[in-house]
């Protein structure tokens, strides 16, 4: 049991300053239970907390990891910008294009993009372009599916939404809600229900490609392109969003893994290294709508500032330079075939679902497909996993509705150790 005195100490204290304690709900722990982790120093694939215990790191600041964190090339490269060039002039900058260059170049759907930061400034951005460009005014969205915390994206949310039991929010007006539809994931018929219920009046439809944020759940064959030709015959906008699915499941995301070019991609977190940044792009022809050109207004102080895009160029460039995507399936193998071998040895029939190096394991026998067969996982047999994980040494998502993810930088000795750690953590889980 790591000794967390520091944590709840500064954690008792955050909470007279901070909602809940935390700057994101999904870090408060209010799924799993017990005090959230104070975190001092993270290198590569650890972190280390403020009372001193070291954890072999799977969330990965949710997702922007995949190099692992401080990787010395993207801090050789942020020191350079800080002594020489500054941190944001609110003025062009050489970085903005040759970021946006590379970006057109690796992901299929971009002829231009804009640089925001974040993935929730990205999806409200290109949601509000399909909407002008369309003239349309509702948008199908996916139950369980997160696009960060928007207005029009707050209704039957993933992630942290769905970890406090609270999918819809307070605050989201009626006029709002009542354009945003949810469909079913992997479910073409629903999805086609909503659409000849709105004829003519939607104006986008708006999907992680690989769903990250109700744990992790894949595609089913073809249904990516059966949403790819239903918004080819309807007129409708066919946004994805890969803020977390994309350069993680393949430099050029799951459009790329899947060969579905979606009229609109969002992308966060990867894009960063580890900073703010997100960006949305796509089509020329709808990206030109976007202002000053168009009349689409979007605007960001610190869009495409230089320390940004300094850890994100750097980090699109040794993804291209080094190609971690076949060892990141190796290792993302390893794990699943231990935990499905530990899985038999207890008898337990758990579901595990991965695409490349983000993968979840549900705590329901029941086939994970989408939100009604996520959330029959146990949540509180999860809690129990989560914290076993975290008395050896293993820090995970502490919610079951979020990915693990793997980083270049994982060894195979730290998988072996993940793997022991998961076979006692399944036997705490049962307890
Ligand atoms: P941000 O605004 O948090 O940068 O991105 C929002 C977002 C948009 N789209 C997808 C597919 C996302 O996964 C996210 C954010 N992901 C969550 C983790 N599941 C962020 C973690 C948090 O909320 O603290």
């Amino acid at each position: 049991m790591p000794q967390l005195t520091k944590s709840a100490e500064l954690f008792e204290k955050a909470k007279k300053f901070i909602p809940g304690g935390v700057n994101s709900p999904v870090r408060a722990f209010k799924s799993v239970g017990g005090t959230p982790i104070y975190m001092a120093k993270g290198s590569g694939a650890y972190l280390t907390d403020v009372d001193g215990n070291t954890y072999l790191d799977y969330v990965g600041s949710w997702g922007p990891f995949i190099l692992g964190s401080m990787h010395p090339r993207i801090t050789a490269a942020l020191e350079y910008t800080l002594k020489n060039i500054g941190t944001s002039f609110g003025t062009p900058i050489e970085m903005e294009i040759e970021i946006a260059e590379l970006l057109c170049k690796i992901v299929p759907s971009l002829e231009m993009v804009r640089m925001v930061n974040s993935g929730t400034e990205a999806t409200m951005s290109a949601v509000r372009l399909a909407r002008g460009y369309t003239g349309r005014d509702k948008i199908i969205k996916f139950e369980g599916c997160y696009h960060g915390h928007g207005d029009s994206f707050l209704i039957k949310a993933g992630s942290g939404a769905l970890t406090l039991g609270a999918p819809d929010s307070p605050g989201v007006t009626k006029g709002t809600a009542q354009d945003t539809l949810n469909a079913t994931y992997n479910d073409i018929e629903s999805v086609k229900l909503l659409v000849n219920e709105n004829k003519g009046n939607i104006a986008a439809i708006i999907i992680e490609p690989v769903a990250g944020n109700t744990g992790v759940i894949p595609a089913k064959p073809g249904f990516l392109a059966d949403l790819r030709t239903l918004c080819d015959q309807e007129g409708i906008v066919l946004i994805f969003d890969e803020v977390m699915c994309g350069f993680r499941v393949a430099l050029g995301g799951a459009q790329s893994l899947y060969g579905v070019t979606p009229d609109l991609t969002t992308m966060g977190k990867i894009i960063g290294g580890g900073l703010p940044v997100g960006a949305f792009g796509g089509k020329r022809k709808i990206m030109e709508r976007v202002a000053p050109l168009g009349d689409v207004y979007q605007a960001g102080t610190l869009s495409g500032n230089p320390l940004a895009l300094t850890a994100g160029l750097e980090t699109l460039k040794i993804l291209m330079d080094e190609n971690p995507y076949p060892e990141l399936e190796r290792k993302a193998q390893i794990i699943e075939a231990g935990f499905s071998d530990n899985l038999k040895k207890l008898g337990l029939n758990y579901v595990q679902n991965r695409v490349g190096s983000m993968s979840c394991l549900f705590f329901t026998e029941t086939p994970v497909t989408s939100y009604a067969s996520a959330i029959t996982a146990d949540t509180k047999k999860h809690g129990k996993y989560f914290h076993s994980l975290l008395d050896q040494g293993i820090y995970t998502a502490p919610s079951q509705f979020e990915a693990m993810f793997i980083s270049a930088v994982h060894t195979d000795a730290d998988l072996e150790k993940t793997i022991k750690a998961n076979y006692n953590a399944l036997v705490e889980s049962q307890k």
